[in-house]
């Protein structure tokens, strides 16, 4: 199968998930793509609720220099961790939502630097992204505890932080993340318990600035249940809008900032996005 169709099936099925390894994967199927133009095309449509995903391949169309881009954006997440693990300390209980590699990233470097921490995770219906985030931080020997969604308070009751990724911001510094991430973003505040968003700062979406709407993706009833009684309806929308004023920070490559000053850093930094 064509370097591009397999990438295409592999996002499609959520076997490769997660912005910044969608992004990577898009990258380098691209750089083995003998038509560009129809590479992007495809691409872009395999999720196109992912604008990480689509500034990648904008950037290349444009600069080229494919190698470059996977060095910068390596580069770039080391900055991150190094951002991110500064805010977990001895003795904290971080809670995260999902799976985000860079959440996860930054929290495997805190534990190899050292700190002794633990982490409250959330099993994120309907594919269980949770139960992934647990494998990986119990395989790199930090204590983790699974929750149900449902008991998303109980985990975040003792939590010191919380830390979640990114799939998308808009230029009024609302950022989409997995279902349920404002939900918890709520309960986070509510004991007063800080909450940072961990991503690459190429989740903004440069189309927000002109006042399109951000789409939130929605999937197929059926990965939620298979066969429903007649007449039930469901709802898949499998990410949901954090509204900024719930957020503690945006940890980027660019630095630790408030959504309003991450939008004006972004912009400032990666010209050719406006
Ligand atoms: C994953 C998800 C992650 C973001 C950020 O959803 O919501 O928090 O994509 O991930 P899905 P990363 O499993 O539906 O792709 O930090 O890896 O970019």
């Amino acid at each position: 199968m064509d370097v591009v169709e397999k990438t295409v099936r592999d996002i499609k099925s959520i076997k490769v998930q997660g912005a910044y390894h969608i992004a990577i994967a898009a990258v380098k199927a691209y750089m083995k793509a003998k038509d560009k133009k129809k590479a992007v095309k495809k691409l872009v449509a395999s999720r196109p609720t992912e604008p990480m995903l689509r500034n990648s391949l904008m950037y290349v169309e444009k600069m080229g220099g494919g190698k470059e881009l996977l060095m910068k954006l390596e580069e770039d997440l080391k900055k991150i961790i190094e951002y991110g693990s500064e805010k977990i300390k001895d003795g904290m209980i971080v809670y995260t939502h999902c799976h985000s590699s860079i959440v996860n990233d930054i929290l495997i470097h805190a534990k190899k630097s050292g700190k002794k921490f633990e982490v409250h995770v959330t099993e994120t219906r309907p594919f269980f992204q949770g139960r992934l985030t647990a494998k990986q931080l119990s395989a790199a020997r930090i204590p983790v505890t699974l929750f149900v969604d449902s008991a998303a308070r109980l985990a975040l009751k003792k939590a010191d932080l919380m830390m979640i990724g990114a799939d998308a911001i808009t230029a009024e510094g609302y950022v989409i993340n997995k279902i349920g991430s404002e939900l918890v973003a709520d309960v986070a505040n509510n004991y007063q318990i800080p909450v940072f968003v961990c991503t690459h700062s190429w989740k903004f979406d440069p189309k927000t600035i002109f006042g399109f709407d951000e789409e939130i993706e929605r999937r197929e009833a059926k990965e939620i249940w298979k066969n429903p009684p007649r007449g039930v309806k469901i709802s898949n929308y499998v990410f949901e809008k954090v509204n900024p004023e719930k957020l503690t920070a945006i940890i980027s490559e660019l630095g630790i900032f408030k959504p309003a000053t991450f939008i004006v850093e972004v912009r400032k930094s990666y010209g050719w996005m406006n």
